[in-house]
Formats: structure tokens, C-alpha cells, sequence
């Protein structure tokens, strides 16, 4: 079979209605990008792009090189496009206008630029997560509240893994697709469409270090997958975290499983460890199209309606079954105590 490139795909979705011109042009130009972050995460150590940038996010959470240089990356190809009317990033506290010498579309573009960012010292995945909303009626210079929309509003999401081959993968609502980057020829090509999580899985991923910390049903799940065969879930699961959300995530896109960053009474009063709505949000709406679920544990994440641009959520994503029974755990245990 002929391999399809990005361009070429996207032109189909187009001509089926699945996406406008804009759009079209958006998702290209956010791929553009993110070959160029391709090529400066292959260079390692000799490209200078590795270690510590010496600056602290909007998180508080100290920079990367690459983490800065990604944001970069992402801002300066998407300024002068005319599809955006501003993009907010997880290295930036407020959104970013776009300047006025260009022209504006009516979109809006968030996304985090180098997720897993403390695995690039030692040559693991990364990636960037990307999400697109529509930009409101009426407004030309967007404010943060303006990005403020359920993920199931979104346009567009994907995520590109920056590992042993660039993937990236994207929906539009209409099943989720892989592309893999053709490093000779220089563009995406489709390498998975309509991609299927199966329902059964018998693999988890979660940070195991924190299990003091957990809620009780979460204790109460885990426990039962880690008793195995002998346990009351009556199978063994193995164990998987890479600790880069895209790279964890793509595993569960390729063979199934589920992903879990639960709240602990360590992060409680942030709301959870990952950010809703450049990274659960799209991962969440990437996940269902390809027939897995998403939750904080108690709800769909795609219902939820943001309250900050920044905002920290739990995130329990992948395999149906597993998602639905730790999701029953939290819920049953939710009403026991009223
Ligand atoms: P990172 O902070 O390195 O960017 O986005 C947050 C994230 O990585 C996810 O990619 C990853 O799944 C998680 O945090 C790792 O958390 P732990 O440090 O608790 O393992």
C-alpha cells in the first residue's frame, strides 16, 4: 500500500468535513514544530540541549533546557500561521497573544512542549501534548478565561513521542490515528488509523512510591491487581511507569493497559499531580476515540469544567474495564461515607 502523509490525510479529513481549512493548516504547522523538537532531542548532549535551563516554571517546578527551547519551538511556528488567536503553555503563566503584525484565526492552541521533561538527561521518551479549543465569539485578545472549556469541546488533540521513532498521534473526534515520522523523507506518514484499546488488560502503571499516600480505594485497587492470581481479581497484572505521560500513554494506545496518577494526601491540596488542560484533556479525548476511558477516579474528564488555566487533576486513563472498576472503587467508597 502507498503510505499516506500527514498533509494528505489531513486534506481527507478536511474533505470529509471532519476539520476546516484552518484546522488543516494548524495541525500541520503544530507537526512542523514538533520535528524540529524531534531533531533537537536526537542530539543529545552534543547539541548543548541537555540539563538544567536555570529558571523555574509557572509550577514552580525547575526548567529543562529543552523544556524552554520546546516552548520556543511551539510559540514562534504557530504566531504567524493566522489560525491562532492566542496559545497557553505549562511553561507560561498567562496565554500568549499573538503579535499584531500577524493575522489571528479564530483558534486557540495549549499545549505542554516537553512532557516527562526529567527523563531527557537520561535518554528516555518524552513528548509534547497538544490540545485545540475554539476561540469565542467576539473575543480578539483571548484571556486565560476564555480557554476555559469542557475537553469535550476540544477540536483537535495529540501527542508527539520523541523516543526510539517520533510518533504522533491525533483525533478529531472521528477514531485516533498514529503517524511515524520518516526521518529520510522528512514527513509524518500514517502508520495506524483507527487505532483499538482493548477492554481486558492485566498491566498498570502508576508510581508505586507513593502508595502510602493513596486513598483508600485506590489501596484497595492496587491491592487486588498486586495479590494476582490468588487475589480477588483472580489474574496476575504486571507493572509498567516509564514516568513520561506520553511514553506511558502510547503503550497503552499500542497494546492496551491503564494509566493512573491518583490524588495523594501529598499533592491534595494542588488537586492532583497532572494538568487538565493540556495534558489530561487531550490525553483523555485521544484515549476514548480509541474506545478507552478517562476519569479523575469519580468523573469523565472530558465533563469536567476548568477552573484555571494551570489546573491539577487526578487521571485514571486506558484499558475500559480496569478504568471503570477503580472508578466503581472510588464512587463506592465516596457514598459509603455519606
Ligand atoms: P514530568 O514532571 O517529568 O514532566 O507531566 C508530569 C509528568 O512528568 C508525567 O509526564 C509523568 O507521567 C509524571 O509527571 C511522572 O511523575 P512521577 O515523578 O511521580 O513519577
Amino acid at each position: 500500500m502507498k503510505p499516506i502523509s500527514l498533509i494528505q490525510f489531513l486534506i481527507e479529513e478536511r474533505r470529509a468535513g471532519h476539520i476546516n481549512a484552518e484546522l488543516t493548516l494548524l495541525i500541520e504547522v503544530v507537526a512542523r514544530a514538533c520535528k524540529r523538537i524531534a531533531v533537537a532531542t536526537n542530539k543529545g548532549a552534543i547539541g548543548g540541549v541537555l540539563g538544567e535551563a536555570g529558571t523555574g516554571n509557572i509550577q514552580g517546578e525547575a526548567q529543562k533546557k529543552l523544556d524552554v527551547i520546546s516552548n520556543e519551538i511551539l510559540l514562534e511556528a504557530n504566531a504567524w500561521g493566522g489560525q491562532l488567536a492566542a496559545c497557553a503553555s505549562e511553561e507560561m503563566e498567562d496565554p500568549q497573544p499573538i503579535p499584531d503584525m500577524y493575522p489571528k484565526g479564530n483558534h486557540l492552541l495549549l499545549f505542554d512542549p516537553l512532557d516527562g521533561s526529567s527523563n531527557i538527561d537520561v535518554n528516555i521518551s518524552v513528548g509534547t501534548i497538544f490540545s485545540v479549543l475554539r476561540c469565542p465569539d467576539g473575543i480578539s485578545e483571548p484571556k486565560a478565561e476564555h480557554f476555559l472549556q469542557p475537553g469535550a469541546t476540544q477540536l483537535a488533540a495529540g501527542y508527539v513521542v520523541y523516543g526510539p521513532a517520533t510518533v504522533l498521534v491525533l483525533t478529531f473526534g472521528y477514531g485516533t490515528h498514529e503517524f511515524t515520522l520518516d526521518r529520510e523523507v522528512g514527513s509524518f506518514t500514517l502508520s495506524r488509523r483507527g487505532i483499538r484499546i482493548p477492554e481486558e488488560t492485566a498491566e498498570f502503571a502508576i508510581n508505586m512510591s507513593n502508595q502510602r499516600h493513596w486513598e483508600a480505594p485506590m489501596q484497595r485497587y492496587i491491592g487486588e491487581l498486586l495479590a494476582g492470581k490468588d487475589g480477588p481479581r483472580g489474574k496476575d497484572f504486571n507493572m509498567r511507569w516509564v514516568a513520561s505521560m506520553v511514553a506511558d500513554v502510547h503503550r497503552i494506545i499500542t497494546r492496551g493497559g491503564v494509566f493512573f496518577y491518583p490524588l495523594d494526601a501529598k499533592i491534595k491540596s494542588k488537586g492532583g499531580k497532572l494538568r487538565l488542560m493540556y495534558e489530561a484533556n487531550p490525553m483523555a479525548w485521544i484515549v476514548e476515540q480509541a474506545g478507552g476511558a478517562a476519569t479523575t477516579g469519580r468523573e469523565r474528564i472530558l465533563d469536567l469544567q476548568p477552573a484555571g488555566l494551570h489546573q491539577r487533576v487526578p487521571v485514571f486513563l486506558g484499558s475500559k474495564n480496569e478504568v471503570d472498576v477503580a472508578t466503581h472503587y472510588h464512587l463506592q467508597a465516596d457514598n459509603a461515607q455519606y
